[in-house]
């Protein structure tokens, strides 16, 4: 047995840390089976001297155990030393080390600077110190925010690998500072410079895209602390003595793009004057920081109709792009963002809307690398301009995001689920930068609390975001009101808004994915009277009748039930679900009570609980179990959060299994009904339906969008229309992970993998077949350490493999199997005969023309055998329909044509191995 990945507050040997209770976590690995920790001793001691001492715990906690030792000093390094012992006699040893930061922004003893340049100037200022060190360096250590986003750069190197300090949170309430080290980076003389752009802070931002929503001045604060060999110590720090200046770059802005000149000098040193923030809400940062984590290089140079010259990076990403290049003396390239080239293969810049995203670099005559310092952009093609000769390796995407760990995958014998899979990371990638955001390239890029709440139980899977939501929870409850609520952005750069259902319920959501996800009870206690708070505003805005029907609500955002409705807010009865979510979110609170034990608070949210839950049957459903909105998702609201009483069920599953034969086994929910969809249809006896909407390729679906060629998800079912136009409602991203939401059922239902006690300290192996996937491998990287699920059910022989982590226990249904096994930690594989064939006969007489004519073999079929058919006029009336239903009025030699195109397009998708 081996202990590993000792991590403190989930990170590897942390520095700047100002968590005054630091947590620690381990993992035990071990080739035996059914192994546990029996005990644990945790050791933290400080400069050789023990300062906490657990002793032999008996216990099997490995993770997120709490320090109790004495007050921990700032600015100092602590050693931590864990031994283990198993249940087979085992023992093991993980060290690591913390450091802690200032532990409060009252600490910092530098004062804030900023400039007086005139309004109109647009370049980044730079704040400048040169300094001597006389004496050998031990240690340095810079600690450093800004309003704005900045840079530090000492003797002209850059400080950290990192983009976006300080990050996004509440400004007026929070603000981080971030830990550098830079031990070797001194010389004798020295200069620090701090280029600070406006960023958030002072930026362009927002659907109104004007600038200053926290200040109309950017300002940098920052001490370096240097320790010397000999033991004494000096801080330089911000203050008056410092002088700004502006440098290469002249302009920058998130939406708009950066412009360098690397041509630009300027001597002139001005004097900086001081300013002020209120210090008590500075924190140390709280989340991963924003690194490039990728970089893609250009696949290919294409010169479009209308001769734009473009380059295509193969995925749609955000980041910026590097360029390298040796250009004349003032030469300037232009560099242009876009998600999509149009269906005439012309740039098309449209779904950024007012964020038009330029760079602009100015070359100085000598090889040059630029890359933009505080923008980024969200684009797969770039357009150039002002450069001549073209060379694709001087072209690099940079795929930038917060740096969480990755914990999930998932592997399928279906390729167009394997791209759905893609895309769903790549969107979560795309819209984890610093904040959780709808999406990463038009004028918005907003922290929407719906979009985020719907993807939080998928984000989990894929990658860790434990301190990702930590920090933004924060700041949801640093903006939370009690006369308004929750807001429907966070951080709130949109004003005052009473809170809407599903929106604001992230508060009360999101702890508890965090939770259950990573057995994280200080979520809980942090969040406890936010979450409290959502609840009991709602209950504040209720009737006599005990339910929320006022104001304004988002109802199942862009469900396809009403499409023409002029407020985007679908067909369902919109204070439908905002009763389902009020009980949905009062049995959350009650649960966090529980595990709180707020005694009080238990009983008064079970009886809330069950008031909201009878007066929601009373309102919405009659006495003969229809429900008001027999919507999918009004009836899947009505399932999946176990509202409908019991004796009601039926009917309303029926409605559902109705309203989906009615969209001939299509979706048509939006982002409320979503992600639950598939759940409810498994939960109640209907997977092989699940499956069946989960597998359709034709619009509206998921595999529509990868069949389009996405490579992200998009923000509506239909943001590029089967004739490949595109949505033009204003309001198009083709990457906005509220749609990716399907990825939690992927890995919980069709891989199986469940936590059944938090943290999945005991996990649920359940996975469940659908005819079209003939095999799944997939893993998640848990707390305790890493669960694997893979089966495959090919010529009548089922395989399973399965992984548990050491320090876990297993529930395990094996497909097919009635009784379920209880396992331990290790590896287990079964095999058994069985009647199940999953693979399909893709094409049928009931498949839409639609679906047929998306596949290029049937149209070449079609302009071989019957070519009158293709320029058919109708045909684009018949799109819809089914085979069947085209042959109905058809002569009837036409059914023996299409069978044979549907043999052909079977035995071909056979071929590929496409199912
Ligand atoms: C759009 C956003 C977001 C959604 C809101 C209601 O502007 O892109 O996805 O949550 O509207």
């Amino acid at each position: 047995m081996k202990v590993t990945e000792l991590k403190i507050e989930y990170r590897e040997n942390p520095i700047g840390l100002d968590v005054v209770k630091p947590r620690f976590s381990w993992k035990l690995v071990s080739k035996e089976q059914n192994v546990l920790q029996e005990a644990y001793r945790i050791v933290v001691s400080k400069g050789g001297v023990d300062l906490w001492d657990t002793g032999i715990n008996e216990s099997s906690n490995s993770v997120l155990i709490q320090y109790e030792g004495p007050e921990l000093a700032p600015l100092s390094l602590y050693e931590v030393k864990v031994e283990v012992w198993d249940n087979k006699g085992n023992q093991g040893l993980v060290q690591g080390t913390f450091e802690t930061g200032l532990l409060g922004g009252t600490n910092f003893s530098a004062e804030w600077i900023t400039h007086e340049f005139p309004e109109e100037e647009t370049a980044c200022p730079v704040f400048v110190k040169e300094f001597s060190v006389k004496k050998t360096i031990e240690r340095v250590r810079v600690y450093a925010t800004s309003l704005g986003v900045y840079e530090i750069k000492i003797n002209g190197e850059k400080l950290g690998d990192t983009f976006f300090a300080p990050g996004w949170t509440s400004y007026k309430n929070r603000l981080q500072y971030q830990t550098y080290q830079a031990d070797r980076i001194l010389q004798e003389k020295n200069k620090i410079e701090i280029t600070v752009g406006n960023g958030w802070y002072k930026g362009i931002f927002g659907f109104t895209c004007t600038p200053n929503h926290y200040g109309d001045r950017v300002a940098a604060l920052a001490e370096i602390h240097i320790t010397y060999t000999d033991g004494t110590s000096e801080i330089i720090k911000t203050d008056e003595s410092w002088k700004v200046t502006t440098g290469s770059i002249r302009s920058s802005e998130i939406y708009m793009g950066e412009t360098i000149d690397s041509c630009y000098k300027n001597e002139k040193l001005e004097e900086v004057v001081s300013t002020s923030y209120k210090m008590e809400n500075i924190i140390a940062q709280e989340s991963e920081p924003v690194r490039i984590t990728e970089k893609l290089p250009a696949k290919e140079l294409i010169i479009t109709p209308k001769e734009e010259k473009v380059i295509d990076f193969g995925q749609n990403l955000t980041g910026f792009v590097e360029v390298k290049v040796k250009g004349k003396v003032g030469q300037r390239i232009t560099i242009k963002h876009a998600e999509v080239l149009d269906k005439e293969g012309n740039f098309y810049p449209d779904t950024l809307r007012k964020a038009i995203s330029v760079d602009q670099y100015v070359c100085n005559g000598e090889e040059q690398t630029f890359l933009p310092h505080f923008t980024f952009h969200g684009f797969r093609y770039i357009s150039i301009e002002g450069l001549e000769d073209i060379q694709l390796e001087n072209f690099t995407a940079c795929v930038l995001h917060t740096e969480m760990e990755e914990t999930g995958t998932f592997i399928s014998s279906n390729p167009l689920v394997n791209q759905l899979q893609s895309n769903i990371q790549w969107s979560q990638r795309g819209n984890f930068l610093d904040i959780p955001s709808d999406c990463p390239q038009r004028d918005e890029r907003l922290g929407w609390t719906g979009d985020a709440q719907v993807f939080a139980g998928t984000a989990a899977y894929n990658h860790n975001v434990a301190l990702f939501f930590t920090k933004w929870l924060h700041d949801v409850a640093s903006e939370q009101t009690e006369e308004f609520g929750v807001p429907h952005v966070v951080p709130n750069i949109l004003g005052d808004q009473d809170g809407a259902a599903a929106w604001s319920d992230a508060a009360v959501i999101i702890p508890w994915v965090i939770y259950e996800t990573y057995g994280d009870v200080r979520i809980l206690e942090e969040q406890y009277e936010s979450m409290k708070g959502w609840v009991e505003y709602i209950t504040s805005k209720c009737g006599s009748n005990g339910l929320w029907q006022t104001g304004f609500q988002y109802g199942d955002w862009l469900a396809l039930d009403k499409e023409e409705s002029a407020d985007r807010t679908g067909a369902t009865d919109k204070y439908l679900v905002a009763n389902a979510y009020y009980a949905y979110s009062t049995n959350i609170l009650r649960k966090a009570a529980e595990v709180l034990n707020k005694a009080e608070d238990i009983k008064k949210y079970s009886e809330l609980y069950q008031k909201v839950k009878k007066a929601f049957n009373e309102e919405y459903i009659t006495a003969t179990g229809r429900l008001v909105s027999e919507t999918q998702t009004g009836c899947v609201l009505a399932l999946y959060f176990d509202l409908a009483e019991e004796k009601y069920r039926n009917r309303i599953l029926e409605a559902l299994e109705t309203n989906i034969a009615n969209h001939k086994n299509h979706l048509s929910t939006g982002f409320v009904g979503t992600p639950y969809l598939c759940h409810a249809l498994t939960e109640n006896n209907l997977h092989d339906l699940a499956g069946t909407i989960f597998l359709k390729e034709d619009y509206p679906s998921w595999l529509y969008s990868v069949k389009k060629g996405a490579t992200t998800i998009w923000e509506r079912w239909n943001s590029i229309l089967p004739n490949g136009d595109f949505d033009t409602s204003g309001m198009n991203s083709l990457n906005h992970y509220a749609y990716g939401s399907i990825g939690e059922w992927m890995y919980r239902r069709l891989a199986g993998i469940n936590q059944l006690q938090p943290g999945y300290k005991k996990i649920l192996i359940k996975p469940q077949f659908i005819k079209g996937i003939t095999s799944i491998d997939a893993t998640f990287n848990s707390v305790y350490g890493e669960i694997k699920s893979s089966w495959s059910c090919k010529d009548n022989v089922i395989k399973v493999a399965i992984e548990i982590p050491a320090n876990t226990t297993a529930i395990l249904y094996l497909p097919e199997k009635e009784q379920p096994i209880e396992i331990g930690s290790g590896i287990y594989q079964y095999e058994y005969e069985t009647e199940t064939r999953l693979e399909i006969e893709k094409f049928t007489f009931d498949t839409t023309l639609q679906e047929i004519l998306n596949e290029p073999l049937a149209i070449e079929l079609f302009n071989q055998y019957a070519p009158e058919l293709m320029g058919h006029p109708m045909i684009e009336f018949a799109y819809q329909l089914s085979v069947s239903e085209v042959l109905a009025n058809a002569p009837t030699e036409s059914a023996t044509l299409f069978k044979m195109v549907i043999d052909a397009l079977n035995k071909s998708n056979n071929e590929v191995g496409a199912i």
